[in-house]
C-alpha cells in the first residue's frame, strides 16, 4: 500500500500523530513537505500541482492508494491501524479517540490568540488560556492518565493518543507561544513523564534526529527546540 503524508515541513502535532507511528512501526510512507508555494497553489484549487486533491484545502491530508483523506483524527486513526497503535477494542478505541478529539480541542483553543493582531489583546487572552482552559485540560488528562494507571492514556502500550498529547506537550514546551509558559504542564507529574518517557525512546530521537534538526520550514522562518524533557 502507498502512504503518503502531506503537511507543512514542521513537526506540529497534527502531523506527528501520524508520521510517528508509521516511523516507530517501520512502515514506508512518503512523508510530503509543501513549500510555500505549493500552500498557495492548494488554496487556490484544491490540489496540488500534481492533482492531489487537498479537500478542505487544509492540511494534513494523507492519500492512500491514490485516493485523499482529510481531517487529522482520520488520519491518525488510519495511521494507528496500520502501526498497530490503534486498539481494535471499541471502547479502547473510543478512549483513543476522546484524547485526540481533545487534543484537537487545546489547538482550536490556542488558535484565536494565534489569528489576533493586537499584541495588548493576544497577551490577555493567552494569560487568560494559561491560568483556565489550558490549566484545565491538562488536569483532566492528568486525571485519564492516573485512572488507567500504566503510564499509557489506554491500556498498556503506547497508542497513538500517546502520540498526540506528547507532541502537543512538546509544541508548548518549545515555548513558541508567547505568553503561555514553557513549563505550563510541569506541575502535572504523569503528563510530564509520559512526554518525557517518549521522548527518550531511541526510535522517538532518531525520529526527532532525523526531521526536527533543522531551524527554516517551508512556511518561513521556525525555530525547532522540542526538548526531551519537560
Ligand atoms: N480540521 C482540520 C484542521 C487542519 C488545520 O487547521 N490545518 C492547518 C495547519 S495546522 C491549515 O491547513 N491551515 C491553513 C488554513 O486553514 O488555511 C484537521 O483536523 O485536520
Amino acid at each position: 500500500m502507498h502512504i503518503k503524508l502531506i503537511y507543512f515541513d514542521m513537526p506540529f502535532w497534527r502531523a506527528e500523530v501520524a508520521r510517528l507511528p508509521l516511523f516507530l512501526s517501520n512502515i514506508e510512507f512518503e512523508d510530503f513537505r509543501i513549500t510555500s508555494d505549493d500552500n498557495r497553489y492548494l488554496k487556490e484549487h484544491g490540489a496540488l500541482r500534481d492533482g492531489t486533491s487537498i479537500p478542505f484545502r487544509q492540511l494534513p491530508v494523507l492519500v492512500l492508494e491514490g485516493q485523499s483523506i482529510a481531517q487529522t483524527g482520520a488520519i491518525a486513526r488510519i495511521c494507528g491501524k496500520v502501526s498497530g497503535m490503534y486498539p481494535e477494542d471499541m471502547i479502547e478505541a473510543g478512549r483513543v479517540d476522546q484524547i485526540i478529539d481533545t487534543v484537537t480541542d487545546i489547538n482550536e483553543l490556542l488558535n484565536p490568540s494565534m489569528l489576533e493582531n493586537d499584541p495588548t489583546i493576544k497577551k490577555q487572552m493567552r494569560i487568560e488560556l494559561s491560568n483556565g482552559a489550558l490549566t484545565q485540560y491538562f488536569g483532566y488528562l492528568e486525571e485519564l492518565l492516573k485512572s488507567n494507571n500504566s503510564g499509557w492514556f489506554v491500556g498498556n502500550e503506547m497508542t497513538i493518543a500517546d502520540i498526540a498529547v506528547w507532541s502537543m506537550l512538546g509544541w508548548i514546551a518549545q515555548g513558541v507561544l508567547d505568553d503561555i509558559p514553557k513549563d505550563l504542564s510541569k506541575p502535572f507529574k504523569r503528563l510530564t513523564h509520559l512526554y518525557n518517557d517518549i521522548s527518550k525512546q531511541p526510535d522517538v530521537r532518531e525520529w526527532k534526529k532525523m526531521t526536527y534538526a533543522y531551524e527554516k520550514s517551508s512556511i518561513g522562518e521556525y525555530n525547532y527546540h522540542v526538548p526531551d524533557s519537560i
